[in-house]
């Protein structure tokens, strides 16, 4: 499939997703090319119907760049109590609903979003759904401090740690810290390494995002667009 025919898919898929978007919700938005589809299939949905929403929070300055060329204000998550409905992309899937996110390196604020977040719905393409955790580096979080002995600490543990670059530099995150991409395929027990990673200090999020999605539409290659619940 060309880029072209991905780019239909994707907004088909973003437009399902707009239209479960009721008036009056407080809404997370993610981030990628996914969500930018649906930016603007919401966007249009304010334009042609009016929707007003009583607020939306978003998980990179692009996003909230391209929310506010629509006309929405951009809300802070700490100023919001609940989210009712966040819609996100993903990075991989599985059978039950347990996802690698963090591609992008926005990996901590997507995981506070949906945290705080009544519902939380995926939109991906066919070739992102796996039976198990697989096929994409495990992105993970770390304060500078003691950068170098958590990498040290997970190459030792077999967990094939390359630091996240940005050029010739490493990539800091919005929150001015380093994502070190963990190559462990397929993850053999998603839970037991979410448990280790929370035990090392310096670790700030995981892209393990676990027991957190409830709904994923799915773009499939025969160009249909499934909705699982
Ligand atoms: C983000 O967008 C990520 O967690 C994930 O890395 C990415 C998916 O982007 P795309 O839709 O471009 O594949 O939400």
């Amino acid at each position: 499939m060309d880029k072209k025919q991905q780019d239909e898919l994707k907004n088909k898929a973003a437009i399902r997703a707009a239209e479960l978007v009721e008036p009056g919700m407080k809404l997370g938005v993610g981030t990628g090319s996914t969500i930018a589809f649906f930016i603007d299939a919401l966007g249009k949905r304010k334009k042609e119907e009016g929707l007003d929403l009583e607020a939306i929070v978003t998980t990179s300055s692009r996003s909230k760049k391209q929310l506010e060329k629509w006309g929405f204000t951009v809300n802070e998550l700490a100023e919001v109590d609940q989210l009712d409905l966040t819609i996100d992309g993903a990075d991989r899937v599985d059978v039950n609903f347990d996802g690698i996110k963090g591609g992008g390196g926005a990996l901590t604020m997507e995981k506070n979003v949906a945290a705080n977040s009544e519902k939380v719905l995926w939109i991906v393409d066919e070739s992102k759904l796996v039976d198990r955790l697989s096929g994409f580096p495990l992105p993970v979080e770390i304060l500078p401090i003691s950068c170098e002995q958590n990498f040290r600490r997970f190459r030792n543990d077999g967990l094939n740690p390359s630091w996240r670059m940005d050029g010739n530099k490493r990539f800091v995150t919005h929150y001015g810290n380093y994502i070190v991409d963990l190559n462990v395929d397929p993850i053999p027990i998603p839970r037991g390494l979410d448990d280790y990673l929370d035990k090392v200090v310096g670790v700030v999020e995981t892209g393990l995002f676990l027991d957190m999605c409830d709904e994923v539409i799915i773009a499939r290659s025969d160009g249909e667009i499934e909705d699982r619940e």
